[in-house]
């Protein structure tokens, strides 16, 4: 299976999320924002995410990406889901992505690997949302809007292990959102919802140093961890996901000719204001801003 997704969209990670948690290989091609071409060559659209299946038919629609690789041997979304989760992750959403999508630009995300890819959401976004900048001065409103959900959500958990006590498709609604709110530097989570978020993501993501479910020590543990002292834990969680990461399985699709430098994982790791601290990938681009 492949999935052809953006590192900072939700509904990839709804995927992403799905098998891990069932332990299936999934192979993450990361799109460059700007390589329409790519997804209109697969399904016929600018549309992320697809998944190609085992088949090679690719699919769309998130939830049904999801079924699909819950659907390989026993599955695992198999609890009760409840409505009101999905109206709260439904008005949860319209709230986050005013905080999101300003930050995401500055987060070195491997599908803005070059200058045209970075500007092309940059435009895109700016035309849907508004002005970047005002919307980021706008962080502690924004904040407090949305403190009353989190705080209904957190009234909502059953369990840090499980939304409704048991794995469902509610977890796949909200722990993606969760991922990509946590990005917000100044926002607390509410505790159970910390708890939940923190418990998920170590379950997807094992700890550093962990060992992997085959026994080696988990790819994570190789990594330098940027202000480890200083990073909340769900600050350095939600690194581990969002921040780039060295896999086998990744292709980074952008122009040999604009290829921008080779991460390096250690010394430039820094945080930058207002945002989880996540790795200095790109320095070309960083050098032009
Ligand atoms: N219902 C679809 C929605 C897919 C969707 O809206 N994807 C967004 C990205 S998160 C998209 O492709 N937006 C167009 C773009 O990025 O230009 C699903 O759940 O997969």
């Amino acid at each position: 299976m492949k999935l052809y997704m953006f590192e900072h969209c939700s509904l990839c990670f709804r995927v992403r999320m799905t098998a891990a948690l069932k332990k299936l290989h999934l192979q993450e091609v990361i799109v460059q924002d700007d390589d329409t071409r790519t997804m209109t060559e697969l399904v016929g659209k600018r549309v992320i995410p697809i998944l190609v299946m085992d088949c090679g038919k690719p699919m769309l629609e998130s939830m049904d990406m999801v079924k699909y690789i819950d659907g390989k041997g026993d599955p695992i979304l198999v609890g009760a889901e409840r409505t009101e989760i999905t109206s709260l992750t439904d008005q949860i959403a319209t709230k986050t992505a005013p905080l999101t999508w300003p930050r995401y630009p500055l987060l070195g995300l491997p599908e803005f690997s070059t200058v045209a890819a970075l500007d092309h959401y940059t435009l895109r976004k700016r035309k849907a949302l508004g002005d970047f900048v005002e919307f980021r001065a706008e962080t502690r409103h924004r904040i407090d809007e949305l403190m009353p959900d989190l705080k209904k959500l957190d009234g909502m958990i059953e369990g840090p292990d499980a939304i409704n006590g048991k794995l469902s498709l509610d977890d796949i609604r909200v722990l993606p959102l969760l991922r990509s709110v946590a990005v917000v530097k100044g926002l607390q989570f509410p505790n159970k919802v910390r708890g939940y978020f923190e418990s998920m993501m170590d379950r997807i993501e094992p700890p550093l140093g962990a060992p992997a479910a085959d026994g080696r020590e988990s790819r994570q543990g190789r990594l330098h961890r940027p202000h480890a002292q200083s990073e909340s834990k769900t600050s350095s969680a939600v690194w581990r996901l969002l921040g780039p990461r060295a896999t086998p399985s990744r292709v980074r699709r952008h122009d040999e000719q604009e290829r921008c430098r080779a991460p390096t994982w250690g010394p430039h790791h820094r945080s930058r204001g207002d945002i989880a601290p996540v790795q200095s990938r790109n320095r070309e681009i960083q050098g032009e801003r």
